[in-house]
């Protein structure tokens, strides 16, 4: 990559970080990494995104906990929630990665998100209060699993207008 190469990293606040009432926190740590966020909503994940999302995990004995866990299935209704940002900037993916710290949050640095809030859940599941992207592969690949061109300020992969085949949407009565 160029030095001066603009990279764009997916950043969850997962369900624990939600109900840990950790966001502010979250976003202020990564501000350290002065980086630009272009992208920004509070969703639920339903099952196809977050088996998307981990489809690289499907084999380990530990999926369907991991499902649950981004879900927010363990702390209820009130908190089957995440935040979605995207951040834009010169080694976005690297820096942001160090801030969240290892996916083990026993093993992460402990002034890392991860190693500040994370723990072990008594299942063995790592809630580690943020996903990060690992590489540019993963980045545009979750990038746009979670968000449509519309919800991102600037163009920053390839788009086309379509003609929607709109039956019915929501409007403020
Ligand atoms: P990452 O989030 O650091 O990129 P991945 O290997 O992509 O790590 O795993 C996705 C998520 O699955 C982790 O953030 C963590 O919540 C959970 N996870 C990963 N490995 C384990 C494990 O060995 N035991 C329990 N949970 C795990
Ligand atoms: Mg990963």
């Amino acid at each position: 990559m160029a030095k001066d190469e603009q990279e764009y990293t997916l950043i969850v606040v997962k369900p624990d970080g939600i109900k840990k009432s950790l966001t502010g926190n979250i976003l202020t740590k990564l501000a350290e990494a002065r980086l630009n966020i272009v992208a920004a909503k509070v969703l639920r994940v339903s099952r196809d995104l977050a088996e998307n999302h981990y489809r690289h995990l499907k084999e380990k004995p530990f999926f369907k906990d991991v499902i649950d866990y981004i879900q927010g299935k363990p702390y209820g209704k009130n908190f089957e929630r995440v935040m979605a940002l995207v951040y834009k900037g010169e080694d976005a993916i690297r820096k942001v990665r160090v801030l969240a710290g290892a996916t083990n949050p026993e093993e992460a640095d402990s002034v890392s998100i991860r190693g500040a809030y994370g723990r072990i859940t008594t299942r063995g599941v790592f809630e580690n209060v943020v996903h990060a992207s690992a590489d540019p592969v993963d980045a545009e690949r979750e990038i746009k699993l979670w968000f449509s061109p519309d919800e991102i300020v600037g163009d920053i992969y390839p788009s086309k207008k379509v003609q929607a085949d709109i039956k019915e949407i929501l409007v403020w009565e």
